[in-house]
């Protein structure tokens, strides 16, 4: 009876380590050598209990509690964050879990049942270990320690034996991307490494020679927008797929389909979003800057005191005076140091509005831009020379939850999902936007400024099944990273008859040599790795980083998605036709696109551009 027991007792452990590996491995969508992953996992678990029950203290049920306990709640978050973020949690990710009580809401949303079965057997199990230790008898007979021994030893071959074979068929690395124990092994191990990195990029100085300075070549835009003040609208998780769509005769963007067409805007439907693990802000750097952010940490987190040349210094040197506006907490995303740094005088935060009504997070987008329009009637008192305002809204964000007096139509059967809420919340903010135009009109601001209006990246994930079936309903073709990294960029410039779409690909990079181009404005002293969206281009492709592997490249017509370790586990498609294509074409620029990302790294991590500035 008492054998029964803990027999028992090890089947029961046994299965649902077993069942909760598969379960995770589920979760975090592994694709490849999966039977590897589950065997490994769960062999490495249980040599670990069967380490435990060897103990000689009678302890030991505790503390075999203590680890499974620890183990699930660590699968369980690996999960959760992978919902987010479409990876596991690096050991640098750790450092900005301080951020987790803004996003609360967001985090909720990612709460679901298969989510939550991780966790759902602890109970069962410290049940069972209770009932084991106050059973003194088992203890004596040690019947459980002669067993797990036997079981230890074969746990521990079995591993070593399959780690051989992984390796020989040259899937290892594939194995470290996806497999917790070896995933955590290979993260240690980098970062411990991580120091060194600077020294081995020092020889690669010479191509930044290149990037320097870059000379912009005339076109038919440059110096439009001369001596004009400049209002960049950065709209939160603002996609391009939602533009001229109807959901049965509700148009989701009516005002920003306006200014699409109208004479004075150049629209870009080819432009994508680069942002690292600082998502927004990330955004922020890319744009102004014309920098790859960095992959390790929030670039505002790592290189806030950086020296920097993009946007805001560049039109401070030209006689601007130039202000960030955000309806949020001022060191959020450490905000308040990195505009400092990035040459931002001045910085309207949540502090400066006055409001108490908040949709979802931070100052709902209505009250925001009409507080900021106060605001920048302020700054444009400030000199007679022009401004730069910086303004990045917030209500449409994940989990897009609007009140139901902002919901302005019945979305049928999207009603309720989160793409149905992404739908309402995008379509709010695109009123909103819609009324700080009419509004900047009648204050006098509008026929001397140039407005800016880019997403600052997804709000839905293709990584979701769920969603990107409902979003793939409203674009009527398969949802893949293309559509979902796919943002707006409209640049308009009033009086100016220019209207023209520009199918030209290219990414938040590539907003400051635009915008500097269209005003005129020349880059004496900086670094920029974006081109001009207006010049003339054959070989042009965006390597796309953070929610997808660095390697990644989307051209006009194709995507290539690499595998977080192999190339040859990689996929990649037509974007008109969705079909899948040869992946060989895409080694070379792929190779191409890390050399990139990691020369744009090594300007943030050598803080090259303060050398440049002091040379
Ligand atoms: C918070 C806002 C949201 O200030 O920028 O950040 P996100 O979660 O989208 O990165
Ligand atoms: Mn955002």
């Amino acid at each position: 009876m008492v054998y029964s027991l803990i027999f028992r007792g090890e089947i029961l452990l046994e299965i649902f380590v077993f069942l909760k590996t598969i379960l995770f491995m589920n979760l975090i969508k592994v694709e490849n050598n999966r039977l590897f992953v589950v065997l490994l996992t769960s062999l490495i678990t249980l040599g670990i209990i069967y380490i435990i029950l060897n103990l000689k203290t009678n302890k030991k049920y505790s503390i075999l509690f203590l680890f499974y306990f620890v183990f699930s709640v660590f699968l369980f978050a690996n999960a959760m964050y992978f919902g987010y973020f479409n990876k596991l949690i690096s050991i640098d990710a750790f450092t900005q879990a301080g951020q987790v009580g803004d996003v609360l809401d967001s985090i909720k949303e990612l709460l679901n049942f298969k989510r939550l079965a991780l966790l759902l057997d602890l109970p069962i199990i410290a049940a069972y270990l209770i009932a084991i230790r106050k059973n003194k008898t088992i203890s004596k007979l040690n019947i459980s320690e002669r067993k797990s021994k036997r079981l230890l030893l074969t746990s521990t071959v079995t591993v070593i034996i399959l780690f051989i074979y992984i390796t020989t068929i040259g899937q290892i690395k594939a194995v470290a991307s996806d497999e917790i124990y070896s995933f955590y092994t290979s993260n240690l191990i980098n970062y411990f490494k991580k120091d060194n990195e600077v020294e081995n990029f020092l020889t690669e100085e010479d191509k930044l020679e290149e990037l320097i300075h870059r000379e912009t070549q005339t076109n038919e835009f440059t110096a439009i927008g001369e001596n004009r003040n400049l209002i960049v609208i950065q709209v939160e998780a603002l996609q391009n797929f939602v533009l001229f769509r109807e959901i049965n005769g509700f148009e989701i963007t009516p005002n920003l389909n306006k200014l699409v067409k109208d004479s004075a805007t150049i629209y870009y439907d080819n432009y994508f979003h680069l942002v690292g693990k600082g998502n927004t802000s990330d955004a922020e750097v890319a744009t102004l800057n014309s920098l790859y952010p960095s992959l390790e940490e929030p670039t505002n987190t790592l290189y806030y005191d950086n020296s920097y040349y993009g946007l805001p210094w560049i039109l401070r040197d030209n006689g601007y005076t130039t202000w960030a506006f955000h309806g949020y907490k001022r060191d959020f995303w450490n905000r308040d140091k990195a505009y400092a740094s990035e040459g931002f005088q001045k910085f309207i935060a949540q502090d400066d509005f006055v409001f108490d009504n908040y949709i979802g997070f931070g100052i709902p987008d209505r009250e925001f831009f009409k507080q900021s329009l106060e605001y920048i009637k302020e700054l444009d008192q400030i000199d007679e020379n022009p401004f730069f305002a910086f303004l990045i809204t917030l209500t449409s964000h994940t989990p897009f939850k609007m009140p139901p007096n902002e919901k302005y139509t019945d979305l049928g059967e999207l009603e309720g999902t989160l793409t149905g809420n992404y739908i309402h919340a995008i379509h709010y903010t695109d009123m909103e936007v819609g009324r700080f135009i009419e509004n900047l009109k009648s204050e006098g601001l509008y026929e001397n400024s140039i407005i800016a209006i880019y997403g600052d990246h997804f709000g839905i994930a293709a990584y979701d099944e769920t969603e990107s079936e409902n979003a793939g309903k409203i674009t009527n073709e398969r949802y893949d990273y293309d559509t979902m990294m796919n943002i707006p960029l409209l640049i308009h410039v009033p009086g100016e008859n220019i209207n023209k779409t520009v199918s030209t690909v290219g990414s938040q990079l590539d907003f400051l040599p635009t915008i500097l181009n269209i005003m005129g404005i020349k880059n004496e002293k900086g670094i920029m790795f974006g081109k001009d969206l207006n010049g003339e281009f054959t070989d042009n492709y965006v390597f796309p980083m953070g929610y997808i592997k660095e390697g990644s490249v989307i051209s006009e017509e194709e995507m290539f998605v690499r595998d977080k370790a192999l190339f040859e586990n990689s996929r990649a498609f037509n974007r008109i036709t969705r079909e899948e294509i040869d992946i060989e074409k895409f080694r070379d620029l792929s190779e191409r696109a890390l050399e990139e990302i990691n020369l744009s790294n090594y300007v943030l991590k050598s803080n090259y551009i303060d050398r440049l500035l002091n040379e």
